[in-house]
């Protein structure tokens, strides 16, 4: 069986495990946190992150875009969810990049504050990835503003666009909760409850930070 490795308090890494549960890939779960042991990030990992995607014959992938479609091509086309050509596939590949940059800025801002001394925290430098952060989110709002009634991102199929925006959003409510105040987003907080409701949402909950 594969082993997916990482903890669901890591966004990248829960993305990667609702999109399995919900194509039903059997895996197996290495919750590994490489803040608390990052010589085992390294051994699984030559840049020492999670998530690492292992292979049942013992190969490992990483980068979660890249394990994604990996996956995306194990079930087929028919199951896939990233839509296989055009502009529909460019859209939810973009709307996945606009999600997976707000991580980006949005970790960098909590490892700002977090794995520096007081003193050597630049606030403004926090102040600007908080800023790019901000830009994602409220491109995502507006993308699911413009949905139809009742659709996710794309079309009435949900894709890893969505998946995408709701881990990440779950995610900034624990970690940056400056950046998803009550009402800012409403399209994308809704977008985020339908999707935090499903089943393969609720099997991978947050561990506490
Ligand atoms: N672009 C990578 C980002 C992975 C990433 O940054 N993972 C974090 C956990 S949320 C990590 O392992 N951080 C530890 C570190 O970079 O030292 C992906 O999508 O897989």
């Amino acid at each position: 069986m594969m082993k997916l490795v990482g903890r669901n308090l890591s966004p990248y890494t829960r993305r990667v495990a609702v999109a399995m549960t919900l194509l039903d890939v059997p895996h197996a779960r290495e919750y590994l946190s490489v803040t608390a042991d990052p010589d085992r990030g390294l051994e699984l990992n030559p840049v020492g992150r999670v998530p690492v995607l292992e292979l049942e014959d013992g190969e490992r992938l990483i980068e979660s875009a890249a394990i994604l479609d990996y996956l995306m091509e194990l079930v087929g086309p028919a199951k896939s969810l990233v839509p296989a050509h055009g502009k529909p596939r460019r859209d939810c590949i973009q709307l996945m990049a606009i999600g997976s940059g707000v991580l980006d800025k949005a970790v960098n801002a909590v490892y700002e504050l977090r794995r520096r001394p007081a003193d050597k925290v630049h606030e403004p430098w926090r102040q600007h990835l908080l800023r790019q952060a901000s830009g994602g989110l409220a491109a995502l709002d507006a993308r699911a503003a413009a949905a139809k009634n009742g659709h996710w991102l794309l079309s009435e199929q949900i894709s890893l666009a969505d998946v995408t925006a709701a881990v990440t959003v779950t995610f900034l409510r624990v970690m940056v909760p400056e950046l998803v105040t009550d009402g800012l987003y409403p399209a994308l907080y809704a977008l985020t409850g339908k999707a935090e409701s499903l089943p393969a949402f609720q099997a991978h909950p947050l561990e506490k930070p």
